[in-house]
């Protein structure tokens, strides 16, 4: 069975070599299928930390969600060097979440799919837009677009970064099949 998987990446650290990093990794362990500007975002709910880069992926894989999760995700996020601390919050190199696993709803060990994020966070919902907006959130009936459009975003709490959003466009160019 083909899944399609619809991530949310994150990074505060490095963030333009690890938010690269982390897509070619991912485009070589799954077939990528589309990915979102690169935009950068003022810190949400947490502290004096730097500017994230935040993007939206979408693979399709055999793998279920939870092997996504841990043999893909989890996976690199250590392999560039995330440390897990007490704080969830704190500050990471790269940060790769499940958002939405087909239109399923489900429990992913303490998370909710699809997250709940997708509704509360515009740096998870605007990229995420930008790349699947017919998407039909299965709980909500509204599409990706719609919930995008909810938010009142200042310009400059997020912005695109276009130097980025290439650097991230050739990830996918370079993977035009997905799989190596
Ligand atoms: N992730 C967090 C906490 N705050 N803020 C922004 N702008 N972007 C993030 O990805 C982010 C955050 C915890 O995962
Ligand atoms: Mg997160
Ligand atoms: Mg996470």
């Amino acid at each position: 069975m083909t899944n399609i998987a619809y991530l949310s990446l994150g990074s505060n650290i490095d963030p333009e070599a690890n938010l690269r990093a982390a897509l070619e990794l991912l485009a070589a362990q799954t077939r990528l299928l589309a990915v979102s500007s690169a935009w950068e975002t003022r810190p949400v709910g947490v502290a004096e930390q730097s500017n994230f880069l935040n993007a939206a992926a979408i693979v399709e894989t055999e793998l279920t969600a939870e092997q996504l999760k841990r043999e893909v995700l989890a996976a690199i996020e250590q392999r560039l060097g995330r440390v897990r601390q007490a704080d969830k919050n704190a500050t990471r190199p790269i940060d790769l979440d499940l958002m939405l696993f087909n239109r399923e709803s489900f429990e992913l060990g303490a998370r909710h799919i699809p997250d709940p994020e997708i509704i509360e966070r515009p740096f998870v919902a605007i990229p995420l837009a930008e790349i699947a907006p017919d998407y039909e959130h299965p709980e909500r009936g509204q599409t990706l677009s719609e919930i995008a459009g909810n938010f009142q975003v200042k310009s400059e709490e997020m912005w695109v970064r276009p130097d980025v959003s290439k650097s991230l466009k050739q990830v996918k160019q370079n993977h035009p099949n997905g799989r190596l």
